[in-house]
């Protein structure tokens, strides 16, 4: 798999679709190819934050990314115990950041897992998912963010949610490589995912307990 990471992190197209392609052929898991893309992808990132990839690196980056999650969410788990109606959860990418390709992916298999999911898009207003908790009933609330500058702004949405006296009834999971114990804990969440599947079994447990 490191070929892949490799290939990522050198922006080599044809060769990551290429190897995309053989893993799958090859029967290892959709969420398996996903980590190793992942890490090519955060390798990238170090290299913008060097100086070593300028902008549009890292918009060619986004674009293979998106190419390569059209292969592998067809492909997502339909499982054997998955029901029609596990629950609604509301996610949607904080205000100021426009990042999305991880928040699709945690969309994709949560609908895959039989969730209802509004997904609210990026650059979200903390008022628009108060709304939309108080419209759909939902019990979970996603948040993802991979700015360092979104720390406040996650702790707002969580206060509003407070404040809307929702906050008994609605559990909130913030995810994105910027989440960790240390932001859950500042940003008053619930839990923190550093990836999809986390987020999957948090919802899962929440209507699990409702
Ligand atoms: C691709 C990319 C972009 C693309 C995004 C395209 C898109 N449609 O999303 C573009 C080019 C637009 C972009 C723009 C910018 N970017 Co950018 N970008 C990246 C890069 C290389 C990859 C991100 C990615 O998609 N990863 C792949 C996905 C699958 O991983 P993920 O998002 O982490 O999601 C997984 C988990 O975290 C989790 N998850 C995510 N969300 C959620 C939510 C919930 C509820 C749950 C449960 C789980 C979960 O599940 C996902 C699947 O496993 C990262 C590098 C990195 N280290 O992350 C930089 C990075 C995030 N970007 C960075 C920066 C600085 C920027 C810009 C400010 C650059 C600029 N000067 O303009 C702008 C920001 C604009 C804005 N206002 O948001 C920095 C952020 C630094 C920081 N920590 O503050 C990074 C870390 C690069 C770096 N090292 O400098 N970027």
């Amino acid at each position: 798999m490191a070929e892949l990471r490799e290939a990522l992190k050198d922006l080599n197209e044809d060769e990551v679709y290429r190897l995309v392609d053989e893993k799958i052929k090859q029967g290892v898991s959709p969420l398996d190819i996903l980590d190793e893309c992942n890490k090519g992808l955060m390798d990238v990132g170090e290299l913008f934050a060097a100086g070593n990839y300028f902008l549009t690196e890292l918009l060619f980056s986004a674009e293979i990314m998106q190419n390569i999650m059209q292969k592998l969410e067809p492909l997502f788990s339909q499982g054997d115990n998955i029901r029609e109606d596990a629950g609604i959860v509301v996610i949607g990418t904080v205000k100021g950041d426009i990042h999305d390709i991880g928040k699709n992916i945690v969309v994709s298999l949560l609908r895959s897992h039989g969730f209802k999911v509004i997904d609210l898009g990026v650059d979200v207003p903390v008022e628009k998912f108060i709304e939309a908790l108080k419209e759909t009933d939902a019990k979970v609330l996603g948040l993802s963010a991979l700015l360092n500058s979104t720390y406040p702004v996650m702790k707002d949405v969580v206060e509003a949610v407070k404040n809307a006296g929702l906050r008994d009834k609605v559990k909130i999971i913030i995810g994105g490589t910027i989440c960790s114990e240390a932001v859950r804990e500042f940003t008053g969440a619930d839990a923190y995912a550093n990836d999809a599947l986390t987020g999957v079994n948090f919802a899962k447990k929440v209507y699990a307990n409702k």
